[in-house]
């Protein structure tokens, strides 16, 4: 079955200066779909490939398709991090993040600091790794689940994600999306990998 584009879930115009619509417009309506059209052709062109999950295909496909499926993952699983409404992490998870940053502020930091020394096109990651919180980052089209990691969070360093709103100021978007568009609840959530499973099951 072919893969297909999810629908954002929430209006595209939700998020104000934060994220424009022309922004949504372009990266979920022009490159998220365009992830989605590429890899259904090659799969297509494959019997051996049909019929796999999305996940399969990220954990086995190499070169052009794995760049496709790992990005139709990340986007899938990017739109659900973010939140037009502010929130902040509670309970569980802000145990966890004061136990492994010190605080909140620390933890952003230090991922606007992954997202900002990201060189060139790629993601910043917030992995749950043997109990504890981890900050990371990935390359290109690199991808959590391709490395058998539980992800939490994810943040679009490519330029097509800021480039609209921010130009090349990448520090700006960092910082504005972590401080004000995260949706914590849903991080939380994959504390035991229940939003993870609904990226897979998006596209
Ligand atoms: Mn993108």
């Amino acid at each position: 079955m072919a893969f297909t584009l999810p629908a954002l879930p929430y209006a595209k115009d939700a998020f104000g200066d934060l994220i424009s619509a022309e922004t949504f417009d372009y990266h979920h309506g022009k490159h998220h779909n365009a992830y989605v059209v590429k890899a259904n052709e090659l799969v297509a062109a494959d019997a051996a490939l049909q019929g796999k999950s999305l996940v399969e295909l990220v954990k086995t496909a190499k070169g052009g398709l794995f760049n496709q499926v790992g990005q139709i993952w990340n986007h899938s699983f990017y739109w659900l991090c973010l939140s037009p409404v502010k929130k902040e992490p509670t309970g569980k998870l802000k145990d966890m993040i004061d136990a492994d940053f010190g605080s909140v502020d620390a933890l952003i930091e230090q991922l606007k600091a992954a997202a900002v020394g990201h060189f060139g096109s790629g993601w910043a990651a917030l992995n749950l790794e043997g109990g504890k919180l981890v900050v990371t980052s990935y390359h290109d089209a690199d991808c959590p689940v391709a490395h058998g990691a539980t992800p939490l969070l994810i943040l679009d360093v490519w330029e097509h994600a800021y480039y609209i709103d921010y130009r090349n100021a990448r520090p700006n978007y960092a910082d504005a999306i972590l401080k004000n568009a995260i949706d914590w609840d849903f991080v939380a959530q994959n504390l035991d990998g229940e939003g993870a499973s609904r990226a897979d099951q998006a596209a």
